[in-house]
């Protein structure tokens, strides 16, 4: 199959499921065009089947905002015309599945009919496409595609109650690939960066938004630190980290926790890790989870969303009520106090990260493809 796969390519989960994707379908055989405004961040192009096509939005002063899906859904139009492209793939409904609506319907007049399958996320829902300004759009061109998928459960219900959705939505949720998860044996070990031989090392990965509640990783992590040697990895950037770092000396802990910024080394971080915090307002599935796990990084999260579906509580870790960080951090110290009790959770959420690999997900994809084919 041709595809054409437009995500965001920054570090965010939509970006990073669309990237792993794309790159898996091209080592089976098939031929991807990522097409998008740079190059996805873990898009290495080593393959021969996978393509990056980049979308150019020329500066106008006249435009106080320029118009990247005008740019977008042109792009497309090319991009499909020139390499026959025979599936749209958009990752994030705003604004690609509307780009993309816009694209079908430019290629139809050209006699060109291409199917369109919009993977929905979580905060293209729960909290950008609900809103009064976008809604009537979000709604329109989810309705338009002809396969509309979500990540989980939760945010299929969650589309249905905030839009006004009349298809079918597949849950097909999130992966990892496991095969990947062995460090290069010729990088030395450098635990002792993040940590003393006896701390526990305690993780948190995100973009640092609102939403991540940031602050109570502080404080849980402040907690935890006052019962056990721990140190706090925090892994990204956003609006809450400069916050993150002014709460962290007024506790007196700014010397237990590592700001990193974004990372590459995301792996080596979590292959280090005990525990994994994810205290969020509202996740659909929470992807940074289902990566700690896949370390065999147990995790202490919020119930909100998806997250039951990927956290198991007393398994793979715990879940609680938002903003419930004293029982977080009593939550954490039941599983980090104990050696026995560690390796336990370690062990779990590696076997229930299992369940996410790629190898299980994929052909779920692959199925929708070729059902959508059929049609056309
Ligand atoms: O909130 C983020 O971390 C970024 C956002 C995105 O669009 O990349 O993540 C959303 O999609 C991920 C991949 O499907 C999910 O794992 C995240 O749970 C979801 N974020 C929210 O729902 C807040």
């Amino acid at each position: 199959m041709r595809i054409a796969i437009v995500c965001y390519p920054t570090f965010g989960g939509s970006g990073v499921v669309a990237t792993e994707l794309g790159l898996e379908l091209g080592r089976m055989g098939h031929e991807v065009h990522f097409i998008t405004y740079s190059q996805p961040v873990r898009l290495a192009l080593l393959n021969p089947n996978v393509h990056y096509h980049e979308v150019n939005v020329p500066e106008y002063p006249l435009f106080h905002y320029q118009p990247y899906e005008l740019a977008l859904s042109s792009k497309l139009v090319d991009m499909v015309k020139l390499y026959n492209i025979e599936i749209l793939h958009v990752h994030y409904a705003i604004p690609h599945a509307y780009a993309g609506y816009m694209a079908r319907q430019m290629l139809k007049q050209a006699g060109i009919h291409i199917p369109m399958v919009t993977t929905l996320h979580g905060t293209d829902i729960t909290l950008v496409g609900n809103h009064p300004y976008y809604k009537p759009a979000v709604s329109f061109s989810i309705n338009k595609s002809d396969v509309v998928t979500s990540v989980s459960q939760s945010l299929k219900e969650d589309t249905y109650r905030l839009l006004n959705i009349k298809r079918d939505i597949h849950v097909i949720p999130n992966f990892i690939e496991l095969d990947k998860n062995t460090l290069d044996p010729h990088i030395p070990c450098r635990r002792s960066v993040m940590a003393e031989n006896g701390e526990r090392i305690i993780t948190h990965i995100s973009n640092f938004r609102k939403v991540k509640r940031i602050p109570d990783i502080i404080r849980i992590f402040d907690k935890i630190q006052q019962k056990i040697p721990a140190k706090l990895m925090m892994v990204g950037d956003g609006p809450e980290k400069e916050k993150a770092e002014l709460l962290c000396q007024e506790l007196g802990i700014l010397d237990k926790v590592i700001f990193f910024g974004n990372s590459n080394e995301i792996d080596k971080i979590l292959s280090y890790s005990d525990l994994f915090l994810l205290p969020s307002e509202t996740e659909s599935f929470g992807l940074a989870a289902l990566e700690a796990m896949a370390w065999g990084v147990p995790v202490i999260s919020s119930n909100s969303g998806g997250l039951p579906e990927v956290n198991f509580p007393g398994v793979s870790g715990y879940l609680s009520d938002v903003g419930e960080i004293d029982e977080m951090a009593e939550n954490a110290l039941k599983i980090l106090s104990d050696d026995v009790v560690l390796c336990e959770f370690k062990k779990n959420a590696l076997e229930v990260a299992k369940k996410f690999d790629i190898k299980h997900i994929l052909p779920l994809y692959v199925n929708l493809y070729e059902e959508v084919l059929k049609k056309y």
